[in-house]
């Protein structure tokens, strides 16, 4: 639902030191998207952003005609139907197109599984946490790396060639994420290719402009 009537600029609410808000972010400087970036938190903020999104969802996006858009996969969709060919970030063809969504979600899964270990650390007491579970979640985090893991060539390209596309911001925004939140985290070591990679994405003019600490 529009929130004005009124043309307004696009503003994309959410802290940068969350994955999901850092992808959009970054995405929308590569397609060449001029937004207005409020860095409101879903928890110190909670009254300013339900103001414009009850849901209190980061990342949200607030169109130019005032729609409210939330999930980070859901607004990339819609900006990639009106950017210009040449600076969308899913490349066109069936084949290439499910890798990159099989790459996304493998880095997505990543995001999530690193937030549920991160609360079961820092927000459960020692006492009340259930190891089986933890395992559970731990298995998971390290299967998407693996499988990330194998994806990546060596080398100065990207996953799909010279242009960093959608996949490639997920999954160097996925690991650069995890590895800030659980330094210690065993799972994350020993994977030299997905370093690298995000070493070089987090280079990027693109990256920087969008500094998730
Ligand atoms: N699938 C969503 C996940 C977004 C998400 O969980 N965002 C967190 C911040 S990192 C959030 O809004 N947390 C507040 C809440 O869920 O109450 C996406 O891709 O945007």
């Amino acid at each position: 639902m529009p929130v004005t009537d009124e043309e307004c600029d696009m503003q994309l609410l959410g802290m940068l030191d969350s994955p999901y808000v850092r992808r959009v972010a970054i995405s929308m400087d590569l397609m060449g998207i001029d937004f207005e970036h409020r860095p409101l938190s879903v928890f110190g903020d909670f009254e300013a952003f339900a103001a414009i999104n009850p849901v209190v969802k980061a990342p949200t996006l607030v169109t130019s005609d005032g729609t409210v858009l939330m999930d980070s996969t859901l607004i990339l969709d819609h900006l990639e139907t009106f950017v210009e060919p040449e600076r969308r970030l899913v490349p066109p063809t069936v084949a290439e197109r499910a890798r990159a969504q099989r790459l996304v979600g493998l880095a997505l899964a990543a995001c999530e599984k690193t937030v549920q270990l991160v609360y079961e650390f820092r927000l459960r007491p020692p006492e009340r946490q259930h190891t089986p579970w933890i395992d559970r979640v731990r298995g998971q985090l390290a299967a998407a790396y693996s499988s990330l893991e194998a994806e990546i060539e060596t080398g100065e390209t990207w996953l799909f060639g010279e242009r960093v596309l959608a996949a490639d911001v997920a999954v160097a925004v996925a690991w650069s994420f995890s590895t800030f939140v659980l330094p210690d985290e065993a799972v994350l070591r020993g994977r030299p290719k997905l370093a690298r990679f995000a070493e070089r994405a987090e280079a990027l003019q693109a990256f920087r402009k969008a500094p998730m600490a």
